[in-house]
């Protein structure tokens, strides 16, 4: 199938696109990396009057460490993700997670607004910012917000942009250097969609979490930062703890049924995945064979 006719404009600047956007409202959509809209498009489950090409703003694009904040410009690609120094110095967990995120010809166009702005609760990228503690920054004719990221994803591809606004990049506190991370995702094949995935960030000191963020995805309607992890802070953690954990973390999932998995195969997965996951950001292999998923 092919796209229904649509008007094109490419954007010259930041201010530019939020004019177009501003003017047609939601009969415009934004174009990124296009590896999402344009499919969507084709299949028809996306019908816009005007698309707005932003891929020529380049200030849009690139990673830079300041103090402790790493910024990531909404147009940098998943590729250059996994190519950037900063990243791999103070976000490991991202090239981690991006190494998953479809396959290279996909990576090398889409982007990480683009990810986000799609909130697809399947993938990867919107995980891993509710575990980083990400701020996501968007401009609009109110000139500029910043959303947490926990506060960012609405449900199934939607979040708290409104369709006047540009995602024009996101913030993350740099992590400790004693901090340590955790990924890891269930798919049929690499590169596929996740059955139910998790991304972690951790401070341990003395075999005891000091901080612990979990960020599952396909859980839900939306990416899921687990309360649950609250409880294995500053506590010595046992087979014992770990189950009462799981059955904490089972009341905070709503998974949704697909062609992929039952709701009961993703909760019993995403157990699975949270005791993996203690076990491994402890170095503590006996929890996986002591506690029961
Ligand atoms: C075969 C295939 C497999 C895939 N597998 C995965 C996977 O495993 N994991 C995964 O996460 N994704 C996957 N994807 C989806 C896609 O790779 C991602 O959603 C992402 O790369 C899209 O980024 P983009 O820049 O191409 O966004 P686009 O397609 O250009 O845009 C996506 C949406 O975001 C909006 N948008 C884009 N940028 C902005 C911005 N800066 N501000 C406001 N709105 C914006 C657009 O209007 C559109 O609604 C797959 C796609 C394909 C085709």
């Amino acid at each position: 199938m092919k796209a229904s006719a649509f008007d094109y404009a490419r954007a010259t600047s930041v201010a530019n696109a939020l004019e177009l956007l501003a003017t047609h409202g939601e009969r415009a959509r934004v174009l990124a990396g296009g590896q999402s809209l344009l499919p969507a498009m084709n299949l028809r489950l996306a019908a816009p009057e005007l698309v707005v090409d932003i891929g020529e703003l380049d200030d849009l694009r690139g990673v830079v460490v300041k103090g402790d904040v790493l910024t990531i410009g909404a147009l940098t690609r998943h590729a250059d993700l996994l190519k950037s120094p900063e990243i791999a110095a103070h976000a490991p967990l991202l090239m981690n997670a991006v190494a998953h995120v479809a396959h290279p010809a996909i990576r090398n166009r889409g982007t990480i607004g683009g990810s986000l702005a799609q909130a697809d609760p399947a993938s990867e990228l919107p995980a891993c910012m509710l575990a980083l503690g990400t701020t996501i920054i968007v401009r609009g004719p109110g000139g500029e917000r910043r959303i947490a990221a926990d506060e960012f994803f609405a449900g199934i591809y939607e979040t708290a942009l409104t369709p006047q606004e540009l995602l024009v990049a996101v913030e993350l506190p740099v992590p400790p250097k004693s901090s340590t991370h955790y990924f890891h995702e269930f798919a049929r094949r690499h590169g596929d969609y996740a059955i139910v995935g998790l991304a972690a960030q951790a401070l341990v000191r003395d075999r005891r979490f000091s901080d612990l963020r979990l960020g599952f995805f396909a859980v839900g309607d939306r990416p899921l930062l687990a309360k649950s992890a609250g409880k294995l802070i500053d506590v010595a953690i046992t087979p014992a703890v770990l189950s009462e954990v799981s059955s904490a973390l089972d009341e905070e999932l709503s998974p949704l049924e697909d062609q992929q998995a039952t709701p009961a195969m993703r909760r019993h997965l995403a157990k699975v995945l949270l005791i993996r996951c203690v076990s491994s950001l402890l170095a503590r292999p006996d929890l996986c064979a002591g506690a029961s998923a």
